[in-house]
């Protein structure tokens, strides 16, 4: 049967009331917040009182054993971070140092509750691996160092080089990629043993090291020699590293995903480990929010409503991250700052 517009025009009217009241409802005013469901996965963290952060074996910057044997760097403070939202404390971490052809067995297989460990959001990873990305908490892209005797200055030249790369890593796909495309050709030499690839390169068995370049920019700048590498200009693909977790527990993935992101958060409004305490009684609802002055946003996480006051507190925000972490390296902010000072970052509403 045919049906009139005149017929037809109540009921649409109706669904839009209905969304329209669903919307406001939605929206919370005077409402309870959802209940959160079951995270088994937050369930096993609280219960054991410990956090498992998979991590790389000794990044610089990244995540890398001090001289105290104190993991350092912007992976290891997110885990902290993740680690003061879930359970209060940010030492109530265990970091798994993983390599780069391991990192995903530990994770599918309930090793490590997290895998915070300079690794590149893919669809592929994504759609075949049952693992779920987060939130970037560095934008990367693949580069090259080479020594500076070998008098090359752009990736072109490198047309016939041996290649040093970590194997399962997506900088392999990218360099086969790029060369194919631009009609050069390499010899990949696959190291997976982070210091057995350095050694490789610094030994002379490789004309080149391509790895993200933010990895091989603190590479160089922990040498005592730094101006012996050439860091090349071309960045060859994006690398947006992001800490993942494993599919099919979403209420987790929410924890991992909305703890980064109240890190950028209080970057944006100006909330610091020092100036916490005082922006409690701040009058900018955004920031009462955030810090759990106002409203249930941890309890919507399954979380105390102080998840984001105590990340901040004790790990700070992303900026202070970025200061003690990779500053101290000369990796320019360039494309991770703010969104509002020219960069990516565009942390979505916490309310
Ligand atoms: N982002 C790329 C590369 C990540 C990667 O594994 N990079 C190397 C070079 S920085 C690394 O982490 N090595 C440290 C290790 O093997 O522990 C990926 O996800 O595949």
């Amino acid at each position: 049967m045919m049906i009139r517009s005149a017929d037809r025009a109540p009921g649409f009217a109706a669904i839009l009331l209905g969304a329209c009241l669903l919307g406001s409802a939605a929206h919370g005013q005077g409402t309870q917040p959802a209940q959160p469901g079951a995270s088994a996965t937050l369930d096993t963290i609280k219960g054991r009182g410990q956090l498992i952060c998979g991590i790389s074996t000794g990044v610089p910057g990244f995540s890398m054993p001090d001289s105290q044997g104190v993991e350092r760097g912007l992976d290891a403070d997110s885990c902290r971070a993740i680690a003061a939202a879930v359970l209060g404390d940010a030492n109530k971490v265990k970091f798994v140092p993983l390599t780069t052809t391991n990192r995903f067995t530990a994770l599918q297989s309930g090793e490590v509750d997290v895998l915070t460990r300079n690794t590149t959001w893919t669809l592929g990873r994504e759609g075949n691996l049952g693992l779920e990305f987060t939130w970037v908490n560095f934008y990367d892209g693949t580069g090259f160092l080479v020594k500076k005797s070998v008098n090359v200055n752009s990736v072109k030249e490198l047309d016939g080089a041996t290649i040093c790369v970590q194997p399962g890593t997506s900088t392999e796909l990218a360099i086969s990629d790029y060369f194919r495309q631009h009609r050069l050709k390499f010899t990949p030499i696959l190291i997976q043993d982070l210091s057995e690839i350095q050694n490789a390169f610094l030994s002379g068995r490789c004309d080149a090291y391509s790895t993200d370049s933010s990895a091989l920019a603190t590479f160089r700048h922990t040498q005592s020699n730094p101006d012996d590498f050439v860091l090349l200009p071309e960045i060859i693909s994006k690398e947006p590293l992001t800490p993942a977790v494993r599919k099919g527990d979403d209420k987790w993935l929410d924890v991992v995903r909305w703890t980064l992101i109240a890190l950028f958060t209080a970057e944006e409004l100006g909330v610091t480990s020092k100036n916490v305490d005082q922006m409690a009684s701040s009058n900018s609802p955004d920031v009462l929010r955030l810090l759990g002055a106002q409203g249930e946003m941890g309890k919507a996480l399954g979380l105390d409503n102080k998840w984001a006051y105590n990340a901040i507190k004790q790990v700070g925000n992303y900026a202070e991250m970025w200061d003690r972490d990779i500053a101290p390296m000369g990796v320019p902010r360039g494309i991770n700052n703010l969104w509002n000072k020219g960069g990516l970052q565009y942390p979505p509403p916490i309310r």
